[in-house]
């Protein structure tokens, strides 16, 4: 599809969608804005300590860090797993790793026709439905499109390996490929940047749908490698005589990894403009954050837990495991007149609970079997919701042969096969340097109980076309 016809499409679904809008307007008015639209940022591999709002020296988030005088900041939400495909699949499914479909960050292992995804729960409550940028949970020709799950339009990457290259040949529009003209599948070089095209799609997708509920999902690609930006990006633009020594891939590296956070923390700030311009601040909730632990890139002698630290020399390990560093990552929500501004949370909670929480916001019941809970009275009040947070008995997470469980502050770790779990008081420990599990055999003992519990066969969705895959940058 040109890139024409693909407006005319998009256009086209838009107004399809337009004609049930009109009834959605109404009954919105009517019931004073009961359904908050929802805008979910996802910036992929974002980590906590990358943030000027929390110390880190080198990049610049003014944007993003409104949102933490302007809304709740939580110090312990967690990834759904320690790597995109995993964690994308939690997020959309209420489930944790040990029963989602996708548990791993294979390209042929997508989510089945069955799984029920939070923009399919989203619809039954009357929301437009877009999402923008990485999918992650399964390839074109699968049953983990998510045009099966729930999305009116989803534009960008499919396969995760597809998303390494910013100047791809195409992008995906609901299962479709979109021609990318003046792109040739090379890496760093094109005329067609991904993420403007994919940023520009988000924004219009809140335009078009500012009068009736939407659930527009930004899970956008940067600052995930490679580390690719155009030259006369303004955020490069600022940063590209910086004196950053830092190698990897490029020689720009570290310079482009910070101007494509600034780049997105910009496009964070449009987004919180337009919504403002358009009169919808009030209803709309905004949720930015990472999807799994920083990855300590343009590490170095000078630099061991990388260039930027994304995670503070505070947390053990980085993305791909499951100590804390393979988990944390900032989280921010905002919603003015509704949530406390300023606040800063220690709630423990994980992207299972954004299913059953945005389904609250919407008034519809999720599935009955997720692992996730809804964290509505933190975000909301315990007082205006009239009810007690509830709390997780446990939090669970498996990733190959890792394995790891949270309870309260206690954090059971098997890194890896035959290696015996290792257990840390977070609450002391925040580091996970000192293994207690010798001293407390009666806690380890509950953890690995639960842990044993929480482990379904793996399931495995169903390829229906397998030559409609990503077949490599080359490939058109
Ligand atoms: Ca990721």
């Amino acid at each position: 599809m040109k890139r024409r016809d693909f407006i005319k499409a998009a256009s086209l679904s838009a107004a399809a969608l337009t004609v049930p809008g009109c009834t959605y307007a109404r009954r919105r008015s009517a019931k004073n804005s009961s359904k908050p639209n929802i805008v979910y940022i996802m910036l992929d591999e974002l980590g906590y300590f990358e943030l000027s709002c929390m110390g880190n020296k080198y990049i610049e988030t003014p944007n993003i860090d409104r949102m933490t005088t302007e809304g709740i900041r939580f110090t312990q939400a967690l990834a759904g797993g320690p790597v995109c495909a995993p964690t994308r699949c939690t997020l959309m499914t209420g489930l944790h790793t040990g029963h989602a479909t996708v548990r791993k960050n294979s390209q042929t292992w997508p989510m089945r026709a069955e799984d029920v995804t939070v923009a399919e729960v989203l619809k039954q409550a009357g929301y437009a439905t877009g999402g923008f940028g990485k999918w992650g949970c399964g390839d074109r020709g699968t049953t983990g499109v998510p045009e099966m799950h729930g999305f009116d339009l989803f534009y960008g990457y499919y396969n995760q390996t597809h998303a390494h290259s910013y100047y791809p040949y195409y992008l995906v529009l609901n299962g479709e490929k979109v021609p990318l003209e003046g792109n040739a599948g090379d890496f760093g070089k094109g005329q067609q940047y991904s993420h403007y095209l994919i940023f520009d799609e988000s924004i219009k997708f809140i335009r078009e749908h500012r009068d009736r509920p939407f659930f527009c999902y930004c899970a956008w690609t940067p600052p995930h490698g490679r580390w690719e930006i155009p030259e006369d990006e303004p955020a490069f633009q600022e940063l590209k005589d910086k004196p950053w020594t830092a190698k990897k891939t490029t020689p720009d590296g570290a310079r482009v990894y910070a101007a494509m956070v600034k780049m997105v923390d910009r496009q964070v700030g449009r987004i919180l403009a337009l919504l403002k311009d358009l009169g919808i601040e009030d209803n709309t909730i905004v949720f930015v954050c990472g999807d799994n632990g920083g990855n300590a890139v343009f590490k170095s002698s000078t630099h061991p837990n990388g260039f930027f630290s994304p995670n503070g020399g505070v947390f053990r390990g980085n993305k791909g495991n499951l100590y804390e560093g393979g988990l944390r990552i900032p989280m921010l929500v905002r919603w003015p007149g509704k949530i406390k501004v300023g606040v800063v949370s220690d709630f423990l909670w994980y992207f299972p609970d954004v299913m059953p929480t945005l389904a609250e916001l919407a008034g519809v019941k999720p599935p009955d079997n997720i692992d996730g809970i809804s964290i509505v009275p933190t975000l909301l009040g315990e007082n205006v919701v009239g009810r007690k947070q509830k709390n997780h008995k446990f939090l669970y997470w498996e990733h190959g042969s890792q394995v790891a469980v949270r309870m309260g502050s206690f954090k059971a770790v098997k890194p890896g096969k035959n290696k015996p779990f290792e257990l840390y008081d977070l609450g002391k420990d925040l580091g996970e340097l000192n293994n207690i599990a010798a001293e407390n055999p009666g806690i380890l003992a509950k953890m690995t109980k639960y842990a044993g519990q929480s482990h379904t066969e793996n399931l495995i969705g169903e390829v229906l076309d397998k030559e409609k895959r990503f077949m490599g940058h080359k490939a058109r």
